[in-house]
Order: C-alpha cells, then sequence, then structure tokens
C-alpha cells in the first residue's frame, strides 16, 4: 500500500482544494465487509486528477448538466452524498473524464434509474476515452449500468470500487462495431474493487450478467465480487464475468464469484476468444460450470478454486475443435474437467475432488483452505503467470499450492 498512499500523497499537494476529499477517498477503496482484497501496489493506475477542471455535483440537474459540460473533455465531476434519479442517461462523449463521489463512500452516492421496467436504460453510456469511475454505487436501470461503445472505439475506462446493483441486463456492457470491420473495439479497460449483485437473492431474469463485453481487447477484470446472479425458474443467465465476440487477452484475477448460475466464460457458440488469463479466482455456482472455455483458444486457466454447488457434473469445461492450445493447470475443484464435442486442452495437475470441508465457507465463495489436504499443498505446478495467490501472498517456487488460496 505504500505506493497507494505515496500517490496520494503527491496528489493532496497538487490538489489543496480537494485535500481532505482525496485522501479519504484513498482509504475506502475497499470494502473488508465483503472480504474483497485490498488493492495491490501496481493496482496503483487510477487516472490523476491533476490538470483537469473540477465540476460539483450535488443534485440530479447538475448530475444531467454534466452531459453537456464535460464534452470538451478533461474533467473531474465530484459528486456529493446522496441519491440521485436519473432522467436520462448520462452519454459522456469527451475523453479524459473522472467522475467520482466526494465521500469516497460508494454507499452514499447512488446513481440510479426507476426501476428494472422503467424508462431509464443507462446510467452511463461511454463513448471517449479514459473514462474513469470510482466510489459510487449504480443501479436500478433497465439494460446496463455501464455500456462502453467499442463501436466509437472507446478505450482504456477504468471502474473501482463501484457497486452495481439490481440491473436488468448486464451490470457493465461492451459494445462492438455492428458493421464487423473489426477496426473499432474497446482496448485495455480495467474494473477492480467493484461488487456486482442482485439484492434479493435473484436476477430479474435469464438475459443478465456481471460483465459482458463484444470484441474487448486487453481488458482486466480483478478483485471484485459477484453475487445472486441467477435465475429463480432454473434459466440460466450468462456468466457472472463474460468476454465474446472477438475479444483477446482477458485477464481474470482474484474476483470472487458466488450464488451465480455460472462463473467465468471466455468464448461461446461461434464466437471466438483469444489468449488470456484466468487466475487465482473463488467461484461458487449454482447451476452451471465455473469456467467455460468456447471457441476459446490458447486461455490460460491457472489455480482457480471452484465449488459447483448444483446437481451439474462439471467445474470446467473446454468444448469444441475451435477451443484449443488452452492450460488448465492447478486448479482446485469439487467436480471433474471435461471436454466436450472435441475441445482441447493441456489439463494437468488439477485437484477435483474437493470437499465442502475444505473451504471456509463455500456458500459464500469463500474458497480459502480450512484443513491442509496433503493432495493441495506444496503440490501445484510453477508457473510464471502465478507470482501470487487470491490475496497477495508470494507463491513460493517448489511450495505452491493447488487452487487460489496459499497457505
Ligand atoms: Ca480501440
Ligand atoms: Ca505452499
Ligand atoms: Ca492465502
Amino acid at each position: 500500500m505504500f505506493l497507494k498512499n505515496a500517490l496520494c500523497l503527491r496528489l493532496t499537494i497538487l490538489i489543496i482544494p480537494i485535500y481532505s476529499v482525496f485522501l479519504f477517498s484513498c482509504q475506502n477503496d475497499h470494502d473488508d465487509d465483503l472480504g474483497i482484497q485490498p488493492l495491490e501496489e501496481d493496482y496503483d493506475d487510477f487516472p490523476g486528477e491533476e490538470g483537469k477542471d473540477i465540476i460539483w455535483v450535488s443534485n440530479v440537474d447538475e448530475l444531467m448538466q454534466t452531459v453537456q459540460s464535460t464534452k470538451e473533455g478533461n474533467k473531474l465531476v465530484i459528486i456529493k452524498d446522496g441519491t440521485f434519479v436519473l432522467k436520462d442517461r448520462l452519454w459522456l462523449t469527451g475523453d479524459n473524464l473522472i467522475f467520482r463521489s466526494e465521500s469516497g463512500d460508494r454507499e452514499k452516492v447512488v446513481l440510479k434509474g426507476n426501476g428494472m421496467d422503467g424508462n431509464i436504460g443507462f446510467i452511463f453510456s461511454i463513448a471517449g476515452n479514459n473514462f474513469a469511475l470510482k466510489d459510487v454505487s449504480v443501479g436500478e436501470v433497465r439494460n446496463h449500468g455501464i455500456q462502453i461503445h467499442g463501436e466509437f472505439n472507446a478505450d482504456n475506462m477504468h471502474v473501482q470500487n463501484v457497486r452495481f446493483f439490481n440491473i436488468r441486463e448486464q451490470m457493465i456492457k461492451g459494445t462492438r462495431d455492428r458493421n464487423n470491420t473489426y477496426e473499432n473495439h474497446t482496448d485495455s479497460c480495467i474494473v477492480e474493487n467493484c461488487l456486482f449483485e442482485y439484492t434479493e437473492g435473484y436476477a430479474f431474469q435469464y438475459y443478465c450478467g456481471g460483465i459482458d463485453v463484444h470484441h474487448g481487447v486487453d481488458w482486466q477484470i480483478r478483485n471484485c465480487t459477484f453475487r445472486n446472479i441467477r435465475t429463480a425458474n432454473n434459466l440460466l443467465t450468462e456468466g457472472a464475468i463474460h468476454f465474446w465476440s472477438n475479444s483477446e487477452n482477458t485477464l481474470c484475477e482474484n474476483n470472487t464469484i458466488y450464488n451465480c448460475d455460472r462463473g467465468i466464460m471466455y468464448g461461446l457458440d461461434n464466437s471466438t476468444h483469444k489468449g488470456g488469463i484466468i487466475r487465482n479466482n473463488m467461484i461458487h455456482v449454482t447451476q452451471d460450470v465455473g469456467i467455460y472455455l468456447c471457441y476459446a483458444t490458447g486461455a490460460k486457466v491457472y489455480n482457480n478454486s471452484i465449488f459447483n454447488d448444483s446437481a451439474y457434473p462439471n467445474s470446467i469445461e473446454y468444448r469444441f475443435p475451435e477451443t484449443k492450445d488452452c492450460e488448465i493447470i492447478n486448479n482446485l475443484t469439487n467436480k471433474p474437467i471435461t471436454q466436450r464435442n472435441n475441445g482441447q486442452a493441456e489439463v494437468d495437475n488439477n485437484v477435483v475432488n474437493a470437499l465442502d470441508s475444505w473451504f471456509v465457507n463455500p456458500a459464500i465463495g469463500d474458497l480459502h483452505l480450512k484443513v491442509l489436504p496433503t493432495e493441495v499443498i506444496d503440490k501445484a505446478l510453477d508457473l510464471a503467470d502465478v507470482p501470487k495467490d487470491f490475496d497477495g501472498d508470494e507463491r513460493a517456487k517448489g511450495t505452491s499450492d493447488i487452487g487460489a488460496d496459499e497457505k
């Protein structure tokens, strides 16, 4: 945390008027109640605030005015505590925008629509580059909390410490160029320390998910929690995290997923994903697989812990011949890792017969080890791509453990 604190100090010197505000926000980047991990030192890449014009927002009309007042870009929008019921989406076209709460407390600044059947489809529609959002809650809309528009080539979005709740479809959506030129797409977005949840225990329908991205390149999803993304009627939701339609090099690490129909999905039928790493995630699913590779080439699935709490027989699947050159190594699961329809992967050194008694609390996705199974402890293959565990604990060469938690 030293670098983070140093960064805060440096920026607070530069931005004297908001000294106390920014210092406070730096101390509230995670939520201990949810077991979300502190940000690691190398996660200190949230955009700097220096040099930006500041716009203060204390009511919904001022918030709606930011659609106009941020068009030229390079603005810092600071939102006072309160609940803001939007009158329309925030359609943002400027580059280099930061929206954040003044207090740093995401529970105290709520940006919302008027419910799943209301006339507000979105909170943020992002068409510019370098949009950043932190320390707020976003919810109760018909379509998406954030839609980032790949068709306008919007890149480098950074979302940190945001709570997404009760959104009818996917909470973050990345869209693609529908003309299929493949030139315009979202690149290098980061979503970290966020919570994606349905507060009544179930989603509103099957067509929903946490993060759903078409043709995203070099996205990173880390330290987030996803819960209750499931239907009450046995229809399948999307994955808590789903990248497809020519997406490439997605990194998913240190996420907690629980009480969700399914976990992390790369690709789908006839829709490809290339490269990418899925590592150190803790996943509890209630209807389908924890990790699904489908038309996915070259994905690395390392050191995840998965507890499938349903009648479904598999924990990880790799499917169809278009899934190839994948590696599935050092994962700890309670159900088999299964090839379907001639998928190809190197499947090595996994433990697939974990008992629920091995874990601290599978029902809330706490798949830290409670006991020290001999087949798990110090039995992982050393992998250069997995230097740490879910907690940021170092994995020493030769004594690393299978699954997401190093003891
Ligand atoms: Ca792009
Ligand atoms: Ca060890
Ligand atoms: Ca650990």
